[in-house]
């Protein structure tokens, strides 16, 4: 039997992996479909029919046939539809939500800016570099002193804004910033990789298209 869900992604894109990360810690098997930017992909007109800003990740369920876009978004629907890591009470619910609101105001912009200028993904500037690291610490700085006495981000376990937030610090190596004042985050880190179903970056998401094992 085919998987629920269908993940169009690419492997080095932190958004796909924060909703390959979702779906692997919910136990949920998901088929993957590869979208080559480099090739353009995501703009052709029956991508983009799907997945309407032209980018990855898309999320297509196929129980219901919805076809979902911007991973926070995809996240909270995830937590809504199999009924996990949403949050125990409105208000953890709310605080999730708030915190992935700040996680792409904040950090995941500018730690993804500083990772694909440092990677040569995207051309950029020495200067650009330093404004997006400058930036990226600022918001580690607050996350680090919010996680102060704290296991998880919102209430007693782990929610969706942990696996939001984790799929934006785990690409700050890779944008060259320096993690090691950051202990609480490191601690925390290290709780999420210690759950079931957790898989990092480079082994999460395939290099090219694959059905659900
Ligand atoms: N806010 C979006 C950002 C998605 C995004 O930036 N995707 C990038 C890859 S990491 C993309 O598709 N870039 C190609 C483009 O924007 O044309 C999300 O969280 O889903």
């Amino acid at each position: 039997m085919s998987a629920r869900f269908e993940l169009h992604g690419i492997f080095v894109s932190g958004p796909s992996y924060k909703v390959g990360l979702m779906l692997s810690l919910a136990g949920q098997a998901f088929d993957y479909v590869h979208v080559n930017l480099r090739e353009g992909e995501h703009k052709r007109p029956d991508y983009v029919a799907k997945q309407r800003y032209g980018q990855v990740p898309l999320l297509l369920d196929k129980s219901n046939g919805r076809q979902l876009c911007q991973s926070a978004a995809i996240l909270e629907y995830l937590a809504d539809t199999i009924a996990k890591f949403g949050g125990a009470t409105l208000d953890e619910r709310l605080q999730a939500r708030e915190w992935m609101f700040w996680d792409f105001d904040r950090l995941s912009s500018s730690i993804y800016r500083a990772r694909v200028i440092k990677l040569g993904i995207r051309p950029g500037t020495p200067e650009m570099l330093e404004e997006y690291s400058g930036l990226s610490r600022v918001a580690l700085k607050v996350l680090d002193e919010h996680l102060a006495g704290r296991s998880w981000i919102v209430g007693e376990g782990l929610t969706i804004a942990d696996i939001d937030i984790y799929g934006a610090v785990v690409f700050a190596g890779e944008a060259g910033i320096d993690m090691v004042p950051y202990a609480n985050i490191a601690a925390w880190m290290k709780r999420v990789e210690a759950l079931p179903g957790f898989a990092p970056p480079a082994s999460l998401l395939p290099h090219e298209s694959k059905a659900a094992a």
